[in-house]
């Protein structure tokens, strides 16, 4: 799942050429696609999930709810998307250990009747792994590290351009960057710390991963061109791509493809 309904069509036909080279038309939308943009290709539910942590949870209970009913196993969540990268340049691939508030705490918290409840955002240790090694493989730079999710773009990340005058300054600015890079935060999003608390709470194995398109140590502007930005986010999907194609060369070799129905 990501942001954009435009790259959850361009991954699902990315993925239909791996799997059906033989269909020669784009796959179609599942439902309706006012909210959100669902394909199934093969094995692989590709989604989008819109801007921030309200609009993703909202995919994340109703999918779940469908994977449940489908009777399906080894479900993984994977987001990929962009971020601003803490001290990563433009282009590198973060792969995400653990969701942290702006507050740089490792969990996510909710209003729920009333009260604030804190729950714990670390993902998956053996889906991290699994990730680095799958862009090293197609030869993507890739660094692991947490991930900040905020409820905002400008303000919520220390951004000083935005139509606000922030209450903090330039110096203080960097101040907590640097402070959150210390703590080994490698880049900030709208989104980490609800999906790492929402696949602990659902026993989902989930995994974030996100290019760089900014180095926010270096500025608060997105400087890259339109076609650079276009392939960091080609990059995180090609690196999913290829952990895709290493978990089911690893099922096929169990023979659990078959049994579980894929061919
Ligand atoms: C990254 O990019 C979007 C904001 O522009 C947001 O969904 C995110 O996490
Ligand atoms: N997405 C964000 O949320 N922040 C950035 O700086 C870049 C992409």
């Amino acid at each position: 799942m990501g942001g954009s309904p435009v790259r959850a069509a361009s991954f699902a036909d990315d993925l239909q050429k791996h799997f059906d080279p033989s269909v020669k038309s784009p796959p179609e939308p599942v439902g309706k696609t006012e909210r959100f943009s669902l394909y199934k290709v093969g094995p692989v539910i590709s989604a989008s999930h819109g801007i921030g942590t309200p609009s993703m949870l909202i995919l994340m209970h109703e999918v779940a709810k469908l994977l449940h009913y489908a009777g399906a196993k080894d479900v993984q969540y994977i987001r990929i998307g962009t971020s601003g990268g803490i001290g990563s340049e433009p282009g590198t691939i973060i792969v995400s250990t653990c969701g942290v508030m702006g507050t740089l705490e490792p969990v996510y918290e909710a209003i729920e009747l009333g009260e604030r409840r804190r729950y714990g955002a670390d993902l998956d240790a053996g889906l991290v792994e699994s990730l680095v090694t799958a862009a090293k493989e197609i030869s993507v730079p890739v660094v692991a590290g947490m991930t900040i999710g905020t409820d905002d773009f400008y303000n919520g990340q220390g951004r000083l351009d935005g139509a606000l005058k922030p209450w903090y300054t330039e110096e203080d600015k960097m101040g907590f960057l640097q402070k959150a890079y210390n703590a080994g935060v490698r880049n900030i999003e709208m989104e980490a710390a609800g999906f790492g608390a929402f696949c602990r709470r659902a026993g989902i194995r989930g995994a974030i991963v996100c290019c760089s398109i900014v180095n926010r140590l270096k500025g608060d502007q997105i400087t890259s061109t339109g076609e650079q930005l276009g392939q960091f986010s080609v990059d995180a999907q090609r690196v999913v791509t290829q952990h895709i194609k290493n978990v089911l060369a690893a099922c096929e070799s169990r023979q659990d493809v078959k049994r579980a129905g894929y061919e």
